[in-house]
């Protein structure tokens, strides 16, 4: 069960009863040194929602590009998609869909979640090999080894029913322990018909998906020892701002990892993963597709391996880390079965890295967090082919990228120094630099035909890779303040991204053969955006923040702000998110709290003209939700999104690319969702 987690206020817990003492503090250290906890992790919110961008997006500076009900990419200060290093269970995992309809945040449902976290401002080379745009991590639960040597049996349960799209939403995990060992099973089922919003229906907006693990660990003197086997079935599932949706998403994934502490004090750990995913969508079975001829459908996979060993000796840090990762995507007409372009073939993206980090203390009262990451990213993509009567067009442009030297690698080195200085025994200031990379992602390098499967960026433009291109380079400045008392607290961050090579879409640098088949293919549209190096800047604020009224009364909250601009051009960059402030008000009592949430968002004018990006309004939602522990074991949650039944445009939502809704047209921006009740309960035994 998830306890309430409350503000970091110390005689607001000793107000608390017995029970209480399960209560658990919100990501933040209150004793001795006022600063946060890294990463840091918001109180688990009640959501009626059973994808985890949910939770993410509450972290102050992160945001949600939504491409539909489990397709969520992670936003952070502006940058989002393979920008961004999000792991779950400690695993970069790879993305079977070309359109990052199964980004990685699709793999861990809300109702097996424990934490989601994010590294507030430069994440430390340590948690990951591309890290340009930040980590950000969720951990499944894992139940806690027992005390003794005799056998229990115990588990967690959760149900959960939204009125908007009938959201049906069940999870267990179970688990026979001892002291030593934990033999582990879990299963989640997520349901959900299409979403309403204010004045219609989202078409399609179902969602499907059913999920199966299997865990056994061991722990003794120090060590412990971990696998989990892992089964994802995602069904029929709407993207409406895609050109397709998801008939399926289904393979498994493998984590090993092994800890051990050393007689000296040393300990290291071995993590080995591997994922074999298979997927397809069309753009006919869930959508109105009037014309036969174009009907659509893309089968695609990922198969990816990694490995890790990291090994700490005193303030030193040291790892290896690799990965590889292979794709595949072909798109055929059933109704034509000569018809294919296999539009992502052989695809490799391996990655080798090392990297070590000091921590430590360097003058009176400065403590310093260092490190240095080195990585070779290996890219290769097999020849093109396209079906024999294909327009000659198409077939020039696929010999074309199978006469072009394919193979890549790329030299990466990252650089992170960050200060810390107590100032006061409430406040500590932090100062940071970094030099962060990352290497170009295969859709950007190796899309050769002008298509949209771009990584989910559901702007609506057909574009083209270029193998050529070079890797991102940001330069990052970060200045933060850490101020807590034992009634309030507010940890505001500045920074600074100058980004040299930003990679994105640019206009009039396709050729004459990629425009003509571009406009073959996709009549009526818009010639190509070219993948290319651009040079960019982003910079803002954001701050997280707390403060108790009384002892029963708290209000908390985040503010993020981004902005980003182009370095070459005069433009703005594609799908920044605007404003945004979560203010949240509780009133909580030892058995139960009630939380009324305000969520604004200012309008963004500041809007990508190359991307024909449009702006939107600002808006402001009220969501409320009450808790209630019925006994020391069970806990019911209910609550109201969207009270008022608010119709909204969220600027990261993307726009409808699917026909036959007489709600919402094709090209029209997709509405936020309505007003939704919903009730969860969890169970404990
Ligand atoms: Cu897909």
């Amino acid at each position: 069960m998830q306890p309430f987690k409350l503000l970091p206020i110390p005689f607001l817990l000793f107000g608390l009863n017995a029970q209480a003492e399960e209560l658990k503090l919100p990501g933040m250290i209150i004793d001795g040194i006022s600063a946060e906890e890294i990463p840091y992790a918001m109180p688990t919110a009640p959501t009626s929602s059973s994808d985890i961008a949910s939770l993410v997006k509450r972290l102050p500076g992160a945001a949600i590009n939504s491409n539909g009900g489990f397709s969520s990419i992670a936003q952070y200060r502006g940058l989002f998609g393979a920008r961004v290093n999000v792991k779950v269970d400690g695993v970069a995992l790879h993305e079977a869909g070309p359109n990052s309809m199964d980004s990685p945040l699709t793999y861990l449902p809300a109702s097996r979640t424990k934490e989601v976290s994010v590294y507030r401002g430069i994440a430390p080379v340590r948690t990951g090999i591309e890290t340009i745009g930040g980590s950000i991590s969720a951990e499944s639960n894992h139940l806690d080894f027992g005390i003794s040597n005799e056998a229990e049996v115990k588990g967690s349960a959760t149900a959960s029913y939204g009125s908007n799209g009938h959201t049906r939403n069940l999870g267990l995990t179970t688990a026979i322990t001892n002291q030593h060992h934990r033999l582990q099973l879990s299963g989640s089922s997520d349901r959900g018909d299409d979403q309403d919003f204010r004045s219609g229906t989202i078409r399609p907006s179902e969602l499907d998906r059913d999920n199966v693990a299997l865990h056994y660990g061991y722990q003794n003197n120090g060590k412990e020892f971990g696998t989990d086997i892992e089964h994802l079935d995602i069904g029929h599932t709407g993207t409406a701002a895609l050109p397709m949706d998801i008939l399926f998403v289904r393979g498994e994934t493998f984590s090993t990892q092994y800890k051990s502490q050393l007689g000296n004090g040393d300990n290291y750990t071995v993590r080995l993963n591997y994922q074999d995913i298979d997927h397809i969508m069309d753009n006919y079975s869930l959508r109105t597709n009037s014309s036969a001829a174009a009907y659509r459908q893309s089968q695609t996979d990922v198969e990816a391996g990694g490995l890790s060993f990291h090994y700490q000796h005193q303030a030193w840090l040291f790892g290896f880390d690799m990965d590889q990762a292979n794709h595949n995507a072909t798109i055929y007409n059933p109704n034509m079965s000569a018809f294919f372009i296999e539009n992502y073939k052989d695809i490799e993206r391996d990655r080798y890295s090392l990297f070590t980090e000091w921590k430590g203390n360097v003058t009176s009262g400065w403590d310093l967090e260092t490190g240095i990451r080195y990585s070779l990213v290996q890219m290769d993509a097999g020849a093109a082919s396209v079906f024999a009567g294909a327009p000659a067009g198409l077939q020039a442009l696929s010999a074309d990228f199978s006469n072009a030297d394919r193979s890549k690698d790329e030299h990466l080195v990252d650089l992170f120094a960050t200060f810390t200085h107590e100032l006061t025994k409430e406040t500590s200031v932090e100062v940071g630099f970094a030099r962060k990379t990352r290497a170009p992602s295969y859709q950007e390098r190796y899309l050769w035909a002008p298509l949209q499967s771009t990584g989910g960026l559901a702007d609506g433009n057909n574009y083209v890779g270029d193998i050529n291109l070079d890797p991102e380079v940001a330069y990052q400045f970060e200045l933060g303040l850490d101020w807590h008392t034992n009634k309030a607290s507010f940890s505001p961050r500045v920074f600074y991204h100058h980004i040299n090579d930003y990679i994105q879409g640019v206009a009039g640098e396709t050729t004459a053969m990629q425009n003509m088949v571009a406009a073959m293919m996709n009549p009526g549209q818009p010639i190509p955006l070219k993948f290319s190096n651009v040079d960019a800047k982003l910079y803002g604020i954001d701050a997280n923040w707390s403060y108790a009224l009384t002892s029963i009364w708290q209000l908390d909250g985040t503010v993020s702000y981004v902005r980003g601009q182009r370095r070459d051009t005069s433009d703005d960059l594609y799908r920044i998110a605007p404003l945004t402030a979560r203010t949240m008000l509780s009133y909580i009592q030892p058995k139960w709290r009630i939380g009324i949430e305000a969520e604004t968002y200012a309008k963004q004018n500041k809007v990508s003209e190359e991307n024909f990006e449009e702006e939107s309004s600002g808006y402001a939602l009220f969501n409320i939700s009450g808790q209630y522990n019925l006994s020391s074991n069970t806990l019911v949650t209910a609550g109201v999104d969207n009270v008022f039944d608010r119709d909204y445009i969220n600027h990261l939502g993307g726009i409808n690319r699917a026909a036959g809704n007489n709600d919402l047209n094709v090209g029209e921006r997709l509405p936020g969702f309505g007003r939704s009740a919903y009730i969860t309960v969890n169970v404990d035994f």
